[in-house]
């Protein structure tokens, strides 16, 4: 899983990079403007809760990782000029943080010459609207050809589903905010289209604006929320120090800033419900291990992600839920209590599910 950094020149990419994957770039690296790329562990306390409990070997989180995407030129100080190489860059992520700037620097002066997130964030959706329009007039012309050549269903389909899409961006509307069926999804997975993707926005705020956190991300998410884009926002400059620190100097110093979860934390987690993504655990006296998977997973795919062998010779999955588990306090607690469930394939793992595979 791929999550892309993205956000108008000097909106706090690298910080919140080196923030959320705990690295230092120095300036000759940020200078360099390349693309940084790094794995983030998903904090997860119940895996810590289980180790507590199963004393195993080995913890093991699930990751994500991370790209600052670099690309975007400073224009003539009066626009932002978007290349191919930073579209191109975009999309391969499979979902996009988009770094916006709250904060007002004469040091870094805002490249569209003021502090106006809302705009900022329509500067690139429509850049994306646009790259994505321009993808879909030119497949339509070749298609309309293809389709009146070779009566083909599948490429009937898909032409449909195109022009669908055309009105749609043409209405200035993301692609997201249509319901694609999995069919659909699957038949244009290939374009990669830009305004498909998850996007979350990221406000970076001034260090003292801590009292209108919540009221600038309501507003901001109200004026967004059609468009498909949730809001999340964080400090640069205190959180990249915080990020740095041991974990106790960490600790004394968010209870000075009234900080009460790290946005490395908060943000992570933003971006995995983002992704539609959850996690089931394994556990035992080797490891306890949290696993991404996409919601409605069945038990017999879940398998597959662990081992393709516990896939192939599934019998059944043995489940508790966590919060049962840390209810009654042991396995046969729960197998006492009916907490303890013998599932088949087809059963839909739930997040926080505790899992064993019985297989042939
Ligand atoms: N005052 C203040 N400065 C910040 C904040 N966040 C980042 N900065 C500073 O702004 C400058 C730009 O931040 P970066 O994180 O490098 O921004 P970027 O988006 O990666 O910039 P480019 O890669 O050049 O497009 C750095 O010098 C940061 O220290 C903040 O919240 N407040
Ligand atoms: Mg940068």
């Amino acid at each position: 899983m791929q999550i892309g950094l993205v956000g108008l020149p000097f909106s706090g990419k690298s910080t919140l990079f080196q923030t959320m994957t705990r690295t230092h770039l120095d300036e000759a690296t940020l200078a360099r403007q390349q693309t940084n790329m790094a794995t983030v562990k998903i904090p997860d306390p119940r895996v810590d809760k289980l180790a507590e409990y199963f004393n195993p070997k080995k913890r093991v989180y699930t990751s994500i990782e991370f790209v600052d995407v670099v690309g975007l030129k400073k224009g003539d100080h009066t626009s932002t000029q978007f290349t191919g190489a930073f579209l191109g860059g975009v999309k391969t992520n499979d979902a996009i943080m988009h770094v916006v700037r709250a904060f007002d620097d004469p040091l870094y002066p805002h490249p569209e010459g003021s502090v106006d997130p809302a705009r900022d964030i329509a500067i690139l959706e429509t850049e994306f609207l646009l790259s994505d329009l321009a993808m879909v007039e030119n497949r339509i012309g070749k298609l309309r050809k293809e389709v009146l050549k070779m009566q083909d269903e599948k490429l009937k389909r898909e032409l449909g589903l195109l022009e669908l899409f055309q009105k749609t961006l043409e209405n200035e509307q993301p692609l997201r905010t249509l319901t694609l069926d999995s069919r659909d999804a699957l038949l244009i997975k290939g374009y990669q289209f830009l305004t498909l993707k998850p996007q979350l926005v990221v406000l970076n705020l001034e260090d003292d604006a801590a009292g209108d956190r919540d009221r600038l991300v309501s507003e901001l998410q109200e004026q967004f929320r059609d468009a498909g884009i949730a809001v999340d926002a964080f400090f640069g400059k205190i959180e990249m120090e915080l990020a740095q620190m041991e974990d106790e100097d960490a600790a004394e110093f968010m209870k000075d800033y009234g900080i009460e979860e790290s946005a490395l934390t908060r943000i992570i987690r933003a971006a995995y419900d983002m992704l539609g993504l959850i996690s089931f655990l394994t556990f035992g006296e080797d490891e306890c291990r949290a696993w991404t998977i996409r919601q409605d997973t069945t038990a017999h795919e879940a398998a597959g992600t662990i081992h393709t062998d516990l896939m192939n010779r599934f019998i059944r999955a043995e489940v508790v839920h966590y919060d049962d588990f840390i209810e009654h306090g042991s396995i046969q607690a729960c197998k006492e209590t009916g907490h303890w469930r013998l599932e088949g394939k087809d059963y839909i793992v739930k997040d926080g599910d505790m899992v064993i595979i019985r297989h042939g």
